[in-house]
């Protein structure tokens, strides 16, 4: 048999490229593969595990176990030999296994396979490279040493918005587990226990979901961190102190043994970093380091990225020095939402005083809830994987369309330098949905740009149309790019409609139901569109593709859009839903602008041309609002919250402009501090063109919430604008705003 080396790169590259070697299966993509050329095999029906009897009980013989197929038992011939160093059922293979923690050596034949690891986490993953390979009913003849590049790789449920809930989560832990990923930090922002009421103990059925939690991630080798968010109202008091450590201790009670604590998104008393570091050192001292059986802890700082760090104040080398060295610091990179590269490494490695623990904010969504972020994970540096201690990834609420990028970021993280972005995200969702990954393939090619958004943090989407655009950009429209939109948009609405109806993953079709209804609309609007070059040219004969019919329909599908956006089909908190919208639908619309004008210069006619129906508009100059979405239920209009702490300057004003008169029937808002009506003027532009006040209060001195004066109600007008006129800067949150019309 003529054995091959082959680097992982290259070896998936002859998989791709027609070969179907069963080693192409396995995420994240092994270190170094030597495969026997092209000898596949049928992978047995039954197998049978041979190892020492300490590793009869280790997860990774679980996992062999609960396999239906291959079935697991004593008298199958296909043997699997487990073992870690010095056991005797893997002798032969010692020199074979990686030095590595975690790392595994595989090898399989016809006769059986054989996993020799480092430890028992790596020998559960060289099990989860055995079950990926024989996962289409094939095996291929191969030795595989592997190991990860990143101490630490995973997950931090850190975003705002609905939490995953208990069945999300238990899913996701075992995805984690079965692409190699060993960390789960548990810090869902709107999880009132563990933020804003930290310090009471969870209710009891909440207490067992979160122990269940944690015992099915010790069996998918997944270390289960729950993380406390005191920083919000925090008093640097022994009382404070021992609250938090009585929390820990519940929470240690229930069987948790790794822990993190945030100080992200707050100001004032509890940014402090030498109180932060002194309460981690406490607690570092007093509980971690006593237990004996805990994790190093976790912390995310205030100044979680640079360009927030406030250097001269030293915030940052204040937790390097004095902050314990066994605590992790996480850190989001050059901004909020920023890729990763080395230069910005250096520059927090070297004021921490350690490895910095990356929290990247991709694909999270919560402060552009219109979108689902299904496209690949990249633009992190591939050679950082010295630099940091760990890197976790900040998902969408939406659990199960998480899972495309989520697969990137175990491959990224377990072997940067082979990391294919583009054929990792083709197997992600091959493995996301087996059966219509041609459908979920085409409909996520247009759902993978984020829009504008305050973090400025972009994605490409569209590039395989750019050309086309460019050409009806400069108004080189012609029969045939008409006809090639044309099939694309067909194509999408085949991919929505196909997706609709798929009951293989019925999770991942209940979170994608609003954009896979509004691709059918992106779908009929670019039909109808394309059709109206063409039915210009023809004139306005008596048949049903006359010019002004087709002009109507897409006039309707540019209404129907818009009343979607704000129907119920939305999740919570949903302020649109919108895709499609960095090439494929500016480039309809420009077609659209196009053709009615060439039809009115030729007709005679005023038919509009405006593409976009949205009849509230937002701007500010305040850059943490200035991007808001306004959303719109039956009477209440609402800008959407934004998330972290605004810097809202003296005379900084937010405006919002209506295309008609509105009656007012009522208004309040939510800048989540008490007594900051004050420091506030609203004024709303009537009828008679004049700029009015309206009086601003607090019903309760400790309630944040802020109403308008009765004078409000029955007014009419087109706009309204809230100054800060307190003459300094305000901090607050821009917790919720709404008005109601009549
Ligand atoms: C929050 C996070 C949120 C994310 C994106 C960190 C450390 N904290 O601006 O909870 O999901 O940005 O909106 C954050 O990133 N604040």
């Amino acid at each position: 048999m003529k054995k091959t080396i082959l680097s992982a790169g290259l070896l998936l590259a002859c998989a791709a490229s027609g070969g179907q070697a069963q080693v192409a299966n396995i995420n994240p993509v092994p270190q170094q593969v030597q495969a026997g050329s092209g000898n596949l095999f049928d992978a047995p029906q039954a197998w049978s595990i041979r190892s020492d009897k300490a590793r009869a009980k280790s997860i990774a013989a679980q996992a062999l176990w609960a396999q239906n197929t291959p079935e697991t038992t004593p008298e199958a011939r296909f043997t699997v030999t487990l073992g870690v160093k010095g056991d005797k059922a893997v002798k032969a293979y010692a020199k074979k296994i990686p030095p590595q923690a975690e790392g595994y050596y595989l090898r399989v034949s016809e006769k059986g396979a054989v996993i020799a690891a480092a430890d028992e986490q790596g020998l559960f993953y060289g099990v989860q490279s055995l079950l990926a390979m024989s996962q289409k009913g094939r095996l291929e003849a191969c030795a595989i040493t592997d190991w990860p590049d990143v101490k630490f790789r995973g997950v931090v449920e850190g975003f705002y918005g609905t939490p995953w809930s208990h069945s999300a989560r238990l899913s996701q832990l075992d995805f984690y587990g079965r692409n190699k990923m060993n960390v789960y930090i548990y810090g869902p922002k709107d999880d009132p226990y563990h933020r804003d009421r930290w310090r009471v103990p969870y209710p009891e059925a909440e207490a067992k979901r979160i122990q269940e939690l944690n015992e099915y991630a010790k069996k998918c080798g997944v270390n289960f961190y729950w993380a406390i968010h005191p920083g919000v109202d925090i008093k640097w008091t022994a009382e404070d102190r021992d609250a938090l450590l009585a929390k820990f201790e519940k929470m240690y009670e229930l069987g948790i043994r790794s822990f993190a604590v945030f100080f992200d998104d707050i100001w004032g008393e509890g940014t402090k970093a030498d109180k932060q570091a002194e309460l981690l050192n406490y607690i570092d001292n007093n509980f971690i380091q006593k237990k004996h059986d805990i994790s190093p802890l976790v912390m995310c700082p205030t100044e979680y990225n640079r360009a927030w760090a406030n250097d001269e104040k030293g915030y940052l080398r204040t937790l390097g020095t004095k902050m314990n060295k066994s605590v992790e610091i996480m850190w989001t990179g050059n901004s909020v939402v920023h890729c990763i590269d080395k230069e910005s490494m250096e520059w927090i490695n070297q004021r921490i005083n350690r490895k910095a623990y990356i929290w990247w904010n991709f694909p999270v969504s919560d402060f552009v809830r219109d979108r689902i972020l299904l496209g690949p994970a990249y633009g992190n540096d591939l050679t950082i994987a010295g630099d940091l201690s760990g890197f976790v990834s900040n998902p969408m609420e939406h659990a199960e369309a998480s899972k495309i990028a989520l697969y990137g970021i175990a491959d990224y993280t377990w072997n940067m330098k082979a990391y294919d972005y583009d054929r990792d995200w083709n197997k992600a969702i091959s493995d996301l949905l087996p059966d219509n990954a041609w459908a979920l393939r085409t409909f996520a090619l247009y759902n993978k740009d984020l829009g504008p958004n305050g973090h400025g943090f972009r994605r490409e989407e569209g590039d395989e149309l750019k050309q086309l655009a460019q050409s009806v950009e400069n108004g080189k429209l012609t029969g045939e790019i008409c006809g090639e939109l044309l099939n694309r948009c067909m194509e999408l609405k085949t991919a929505a409609d196909v997706l609709l109806a798929d009951k293989s993953n019925p999770e991942l079709i209940r979170e994608l139901r609003p954009w896979l209804l509004q691709a059918k609309n992106v779908a009929d609007y670019g039909y109808a569109v394309c059709m109206m070059p063409q039915a210009a040219q023809n004139g306005d004969k008596e048949n049903t593709q006359s010019f002004t019919h087709i002009y109507q329909q897409a006039r309707s599908i540019q209404e129907q859009m818009y009343t979607l956006e704000n129907s119920d089909v939305r999740h919570a908190l949903q302020p649109g839903i919108k895709l499609a919208t960095k090439v494929l639908l500016p480039t309809l619309n420009k077609i659209f602008a196009q053709t009615v004008d060439a039809y009115n210069k030729a007709n005679g006619t005023q038919l509009s041309n405006v593409a976009e129906y949205n009849p509230y508009k937002l701007s500010s100059n305040v850059p943490q609002l200035a991007m808001l979405p306004v959303t719109v239920r039956s009477n209440n209009v609402s800008v959407t919250p934004a998330l972290e702490v605004i810097n809202w300057q003296p005379g900084g004003e937010l405006l919002i402009e209506s295309d008609r008169l509105i009656t007012f029937q009522g208004m309040d808002f939510n800048l989540g501090v008490p007594g900051a009506a004050k420091n506030f003027t609203l004024e709303l532009l009537t009828e008679n063109g004049q700029w009015t006040k309206v009086g601003l209060l607090h019903y309760k001195a400790d309630d944040p919430v802020i109403h308008t004066a009765n004078e409000l109600g029955g007014m009419k007008a087109s706009k309204l604008r809230l100054t800060n006129t307190s003459g300094t800067e305000q901090k607050v949150y821009f917790k919720q705003f709404k008005f109601v019309k009549q």
